[in-house]
């Protein structure tokens, strides 16, 4: 079969939409950090988008940490993949142009470094995970036992962090030279904690270097979404089949996409409103809103899913136990915590993201999401739950998916027996700390003792002794005794207008 490259393009079947720009005078203005299927499906298309009209400053030098793969799959393909929306049978496509360079940092430092140093570069942007970033999920401080950060700390000449490639870059760039570092990963306030992030490197490296990063460099918040499952053989052969040639960089995702960006920029900036980008002056509404109700839910229904073997989040929202409990979770409990922005119809919200999780066409994998909980819940979960409980309040269905995590955990099995993979490098020592005890009290006080997950305070002694009891009926009956029917029916109940 043919492969995707620029010759071949012309020749794409009419339902690809092709870049509106000369890809020939493409320019780089962007360094990317994180060359991954989210920032393809994303920022890149916005991007493209924001070039159309032919502003070509804004090519992109995508940069992946560690694996080569992507920039062997993109390279050959003159750097062109397509990214396909598909929602039931329903499929639209669009051939992205706007990447100018693919670059694996490990054998390309200088070339990433000096990307980044380039006085045309305006915009450093993020997609690295949250663990990509070494920071302490329960303080968002940078964690500076961390191998990587004490490697870089060292010879910051070549670091192989994304602080510390950041740092290397920003201390090659001219002193006058402003500079937009924009994090787009799903944290709290990533941009100011990144902020925090990059500073409390510096301080341990250089302090002018620090000094300028506090004053010519702005770290805009962001909220990102879109939902994009990792590519598989399947995904790559389906997108073959509608393309008539080999993407080895395909993406198959939702048609949904959403941007909103803090307005806060050193210097220029793409027009990435052309693609729908909304621009804000306070981006936190927007940030709780997903993380909590979108990505909360996910990380739900991701444990329960594994627990109960089913494999994507479609399959989740069809169980009888784990459907209805996903919505009462996001609906009742995640909902009540949330201050929305203004003019926001958060039921609608909502409505539309279980409508978005149901999408049968999208095989989003629950062993996907679960990956990382330990960088993930702290973000997820425990802001809702730590207000509510310090109330004296209670978020059952909350409390019910923090209990499953934690079994999933503790046992790495389904209630099937089935073996899980568990892909979390913090999760190690969580496990062990809850392995080493017998009753399910004293597990779930070890759980919450483990600070950089649960943070320095302590839980309230209810919260814990309900903590417990989900752990004991997941323990004797699964998945299946911790949503019982009479919680879910109860549940129910209670939503019910009176
Ligand atoms: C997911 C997210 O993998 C995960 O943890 O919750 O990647 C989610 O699909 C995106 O944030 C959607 O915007």
């Amino acid at each position: 079969m043919t492969r995707l490259s620029e010759r071949v393009s012309a020749s794409l079947p009419s339902f690809v939409a092709t870049p509106a720009y000369e890809r020939s005078g493409l320019r780089r203005g962007i360094v990317h950090l994180g060359l991954g299927a989210f920032h393809r499906a994303h920022q890149a298309l916005y991007t493209d988008a924001a070039m159309a009209e032919g502003d070509h400053r804004w090519g992109i030098a995508g940069v992946s940490l560690r694996s080569k793969s992507v920039a062997d799959a993109l390279i050959p393909q003159d750097l062109l993949y397509c990214v396909l929306e598909r929602d039931g049978e329903q499929v639209s496509a669009r051939l992205v142009g706007a990447l100018h360079a693919a670059l694996h940092a490990p054998s390309q430092l200088d070339e990433v470094l000096e990307a980044i140093a380039d006085p045309q570069t305006q915009v450093v942007t993020s997609t690295v995970t949250e663990k990509g970033y070494c920071i302490n999920p329960a303080t968002g401080d940078l964690d500076v036992a961390d191998k990587s950060i004490q490697h870089d700390v060292a010879h910051p000449e070549s670091p192989s962090s994304t602080i510390g490639v950041l740092f290397a870059g920003i201390r090659r760039r001219a002193p006058a030279a402003k500079l937009t570092i924009l994090c787009c990963d799903n944290m709290a306030s990533n941009g100011d904690t990144l902020r925090k992030l990059v500073l409390q490197f510096a301080r341990l490296v250089d302090t002018a270097t620090e000094r300028r990063i506090e004053s010519m460099i702005a770290f805009p918040s962001s909220m990102v979404d879109r939902i994009v499952p990792a590519a598989t053989s399947e995904s790559l052969d389906w997108a073959e089949e509608r393309l008539g040639v080999r993407d080895e960089a395909a993406i198959v995702c939702e048609p949904f996409t959403q941007w909103v960006i803090e307005n806060r920029f050193a210097g220029a900036r793409p027009a990435w409103e052309r693609g729908g980008a909304l621009f804000v002056n306070d981006v936190r509404p927007y940030q709780a809103m997903k993380l909590r109700l979108l990505n909360g839910t996910h990380s739900a229904i991701a444990y329960l899913g594994q627990l109960r073997d089913l494999e994507t989040v479609s399959d989740a929202m069809r169980d009888p136990l784990v459907g209805p409990f996903a919505r009462r979770l996001m609906t009742e409990d995640l909902r009540s915590t949330l201050a929305a922005p203004a003019d926001y119809d958060v039921l609608a919200y909502c409505d539309q993201l279980l409508r978005r999780f149901e999408n049968p066409s999208l095989a989003h994998r629950t062993q996907q999401i679960a990956m990382d909980g330990t960088q993930k819940v702290p973000v997820r979960w425990l802001p809702a739950l730590r207000a509510t409980v310090d109330a004296g309040g209670d978020l059952p269905h909350v409390e019910r998916a923090l209990a499953a995590w934690l079994h999933y955990l503790l046992t790495q099995r389904s209630d099937n027996g089935s073996a899980l993979v568990i892909s979390d490098p913090g999760a190690a020592t969580l496990g062990a700390r809850m392995r080493a005890e017998q009753n399910t009290n004293d597990v779930a006080r070890a759980a919450l003792g483990h600070r950089s997950v649960f943070g320095e305070a302590p839980w309230p002694d209810a919260f814990i002794a309900r903590l417990s009891k989900h752990l004991a009926a997941l323990r004797s009956g699964g998945v299946g005794a911790l949503l019982s029917r009479a919680f879910i029916d109860g549940s129910l109940a209670r939503q019910q207008p009176t």
